[in-house]
């Protein structure tokens, strides 16, 4: 069994830092953590000590640095076929829709930054984020039509998908985006997991605000 030390930012803010915290929590994986706090002044300096990047999440598994959220991910599906869908066609939206989460929707990412513990916030969103928005509803649509009566997550059994697309479901919620029932459904599922609780209550616990994230 490697050793895994999982490097992470602030549990309110870092989506980042959650999906593969998330990933590794709910395949049971064990691991220990380390939290740098973000927007401190030795922020930059402890990450870096950590990973080249100067970015969390970081993995440190045994010897080995990996750094990427979704590089993480495929690091730990190297050793886990519970990461991705065991069906080609299933596995290959897995990994569509959660490379498209890593390299887009960045006007979403920029206007309603991931804030666990806030509830009832209110953003008047540019073009470029409701754009975003619709799209990430099709992705989850479409997920769920296809792959509903095979379970509750994303593409019925839990995956790396859903840990990818769960900060945006937090987002969804604390800035009130409407959701259909199927999707809503699918985020209640994401939310109110054991995993995300435990994170959730710990976001709660953390005495950090970091101003330019409090929007709304
Ligand atoms: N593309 C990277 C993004 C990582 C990232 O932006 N992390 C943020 C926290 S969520 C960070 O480390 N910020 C600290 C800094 O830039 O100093 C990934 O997927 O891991």
């Amino acid at each position: 069994m490697p050793e895994r030390l999982l490097v992470i930012g602030n549990r309110n803010y870092s989506s980042w830092s959650l999906r593969p915290w998330l990933l590794l929590r709910q395949l049971g994986l064990p691991f220990t953590e380390e939290r740098i706090a973000l927007d401190q002044p030795d922020t930059k300096a402890r990450i870096l000590a950590r990973s080249p990047a100067g970015r969390v999440p970081v993995l440190i598994e045994d010897e080995l640095g990996v750094w990427e959220s979704l590089a993480i991910i495929e690091h730990v599906a190297d050793a886990n076929n519970a990461v991705w869908p065991t069906e080609p066609a299933t596995r290959a939206m897995a990994r569509s829709i959660s490379a498209e989460m890593h390299g887009g929707f960045t006007a979403l990412r920029n206007e309603l930054p991931m804030n666990v513990r806030a509830a009832g916030r209110k953003v008047r969103t540019s073009p470029a984020a409701d754009a975003d928005i619709a799209r990430i509803k099709a992705i989850w649509s479409s997920a769920r039509e296809a792959h509903g009566a095979a379970g509750p997550w994303l593409l019925g059994a839990f995956s790396a998908a859903d840990a990818m697309f769960a900060p945006v479901a937090s987002r969804f919620r604390t800035y009130g985006i409407d959701l259909p029932d199927a999707l809503a459904q699918w985020q209640r599922t994401v939310l109110e997991c054991a995993a995300m609780q435990e994170w959730a209550t710990a976001a709660r616990a953390e005495a950090e605000v970091i101003e330019h994230e409090e929007v709304g």
